[in-house]
């Protein structure tokens, strides 16, 4: 990868409480840090995305009476997933993890901060309709290709890579860098297929120079 090509790498959620010991654990989420580490200085641009709700965050399951932990809900015409509060504003769960190398960051955008909606998506919201202004910074850059690595590749992964696409970017998925909730089990692989299918490029780490 040289610098001056017009490439970003996005930094999904790599943040305490989808890590180790974190209220919504990713499965072997730590790994990915030291392989993020390795590349993220390769990259003209490097985005940081954090979750960032407030502590009655209509995702979280606590909010919802008789609701459990992976339980739906239907939102407008929607079915949304609730899960364990995490990353709630301030709070030491919500921080990037202490071992993510900060230096190569350029912006920190965090997301799904408004009570009632969801962001799955570091582009748009999950009505689909609330941008977050992740795509004019980009495209004000003139950056073209975008390199994803973070959590969950399932959720906020997967929904990023598919706008990111669909709002013209070369996307590319940097697959020994993503790590995923699968609850229920299938859902990464459903993601991968979905991704492919929109027609982004998997590749590895070791495949950015
Ligand atoms: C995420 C579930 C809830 C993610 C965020 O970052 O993938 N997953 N909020
Ligand atoms: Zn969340």
């Amino acid at each position: 990868m040289l610098k001056n090509e017009k490439n970003a790498l996005i930094m999904v959620d790599i943040q305490n409480d989808f890590c180790e010991g974190g209220s919504l654990a990713v499965e072997d989420a730590n790994s990915i840090i030291p392989i993020v580490n390795k590349i993220s200085n390769k990259f003209h641009k490097v985005v940081a995305t954090q979750d960032w709700h407030p502590a009655d965050h209509m995702s979280f399951a606590s909010n919802h009476k008789g609701k459990a932990p992976f339980d739906t809900i239907k939102i407008d015409d929607r079915e949304e997933t609730v899960w364990p509060d995490h990353c709630v504003q301030g709070t030491k769960g919500a921080m990037l993890h202490p071992d993510l190398d900060q230096k190569p960051i350029d912006m920190i955008l965090k997301v799904a901060s408004d009570v009632n909606l969801d962001s799955y998506s570091a582009f748009r919201e999950n009505d689909k309709q609330t941008i977050t202004g992740l795509d004019g910074y980009l495209k004000r850059l003139d950056i073209q290709h975008l390199f994803l690595v973070g959590l969950a590749t399932d959720v906020c992964v997967l929904y990023t890579a598919l706008d990111a696409t669909e709002l013209g970017f070369h996307t590319f998925l940097i697959e020994d860098a993503v790590r995923g909730i699968d609850k229920p089990e299938g859902r990464v692989k459903k993601a991968k297929q979905r991704m492919q299918d929109a027609g982004v490029r998997f590749l590895r780490s070791s495949d950015i120079k």
